[in-house]
């Protein structure tokens, strides 16, 4: 068998989607994610000038050698466009390889160790009311793990809470950022109080967790989950940017609240001394961004050596695709964590029809062999990509800030 053609297609049913599509000479064909949010046209020049044209005429059961050769043989490695390129690729490999087999994906990595996929999803509120109604009904229509975020009152909504911003594809396609405004002093005590509530109306039967979106610095984050610690939260998220990675030691001698880590995470080496020193728990390192099947089963093996979990990004602007391709690897994994589930704009389900299905507080694969995800090229024409980013966070002094 070999790689007839590669299209790259971009569309945006809700979000932008940079979906590649892999044809080889017999007519069995792959598709893969290689979307990285705000910066989409980048990964399009990299795989349209860069990648195809190296791979036209090679066997695509060769996912191994593929994936080597656009890593090493680059010169230039890793990085999110470089990653996402490969991540695409090798998704779309692995595809072609289950459909040639006859076989889903979990099938080709071992078969499965469980036969669902827990997931989390998300609440937010303008205040600590809101986001406790969000999550009692969340709750009552199954969720067994829910994601919680609240505004700070007094300044504007921040990303991930109001209504639900993160899923609210307006934002998005303002043309330019939009700018929000943060005041640490005034998060720090604000979170407590709504877990302390949460806990009171919802007992501790539901998994609880919350993101933090990289804003804090180590003591202010070791401060959080100190004083989170009586709610027994499921995870306490991206609470410091780990470009610093030893920056992790100090948060993990002050807390027992677990930490969770990785969404931008493109290799093994973004993790490597996070993971064993054991200064975190959960790794969400997700396919479209981590190099594909490949790069997943990787950072995962290594991962369980010492104790962390899986626990794959994922957000709206990680497609369908992905998502097939992390719940496939999530069933076989045997230290999966959970998987974050956002939901999808009614037109991103048409585009991608998917084996994977949502059953409450779970995702099924599907039996359908590879991902199980298709692309339907006549609905992506109808939703032409639009320049879009996601926001960009200031103190109240106007200091840019980490989000
Ligand atoms: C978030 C994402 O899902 C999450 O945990 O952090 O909403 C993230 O901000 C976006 O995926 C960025 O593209
Ligand atoms: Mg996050």
């Amino acid at each position: 068998m070999k790689i007839r053609d590669i299209k790259v297609i971009v569309a945006s049913p809700g979000r932008n989607f940079v979906t590649v599509k892999i044809i080889t000479d017999e007519g069995l064909y792959g598709i893969g994610d290689a979307t990285v949010n705000g910066r989409e046209k980048a990964v399009v020049a990299y795989l349209e000038e860069h990648v195809i044209p190296c791979l036209i005429g090679r066997d695509p059961m060769q996912i191994e050698d593929i994936w080597q050769y656009l890593y090493k043989g680059a010169y230039w490695r890793r990085g999110p466009i470089t990653m996402a390129a490969i991540s695409g690729i090798d998704m779309a490999l692995w595809d072609i390889k289950g459909k040639a087999a006859n076989m889903p994906l979990y099938q080709l990595l071992g078969g499965a160790s469980r036969e669902k996929v827990l997931i989390y999803q998300h609440v937010g509120g303008l205040t600590i009311e809101e986001t406790v109604e969000g999550v009692v009904a969340l709750k009552e229509a199954g969720l067994e793990a829910i994601r919680a975020q609240v505004s700070i009152p007094g300044l504007p909504p921040i990303y991930g809470t109001g209504k639900a911003k993160d899923q609210d594809s307006d934002v998005f396609r303002q043309g330019l950022p939009t700018e929000e405004v943060w005041a640490t002093h005034k998060y720090l005590p604000l979170v407590p109080k709504l877990f302390e509530k949460l806990r009171d109306t919802v007992g501790y039967d539901v998994h609880l967790l919350h993101d933090v979106h990289h804003r804090l610095t180590p003591i202010e984050a070791a401060r959080l989950g100190k004083d989170l610690e009586p709610f027994r939260l499921f995870w306490l998220e991206d609470a410091v940017p780990a470009e610093l990675q030893e920056g992790f030691r100090l948060i993990r001698q002050h807390t027992t609240t677990p930490l969770a880590l990785g969404e931008i995470f493109n290799t093994i080496w973004d993790c490597q001394q996070l993971i064993s020193e054991q200064l975190i728990d959960y790794i969400r390192v997700t396919s479209v961004h981590a190099g594909g099947v490949t790069g997943l089963r990787r950072i995962f093996d290594f991962a369980s050596i010492y104790h962390v979990r899986s626990a794959c990004h994922g957000p709206m602007d990680v497609s369908p695709v992905a998502m097939g391709a992390n719940v496939h690897v999530d069933r076989w994994v045997p230290n999966f964590g959970i998987q974050e589930y956002s939901g999808y704009t009614e037109a991103t389900h048409e585009m991608f029809p998917h084996s994977w299905s949502q059953d409450k507080g779970y995702l099924l694969t599907g039996e359908a062999p590879g991902h199980g995800v298709d692309i339907d090229e006549k609905v992506a024409a109808k939703y032409p990509y639009e320049r879009a980013y996601l926001p960009v966070a200031r103190a109240t002094d106007g200091t840019l800030w980490s989000w």
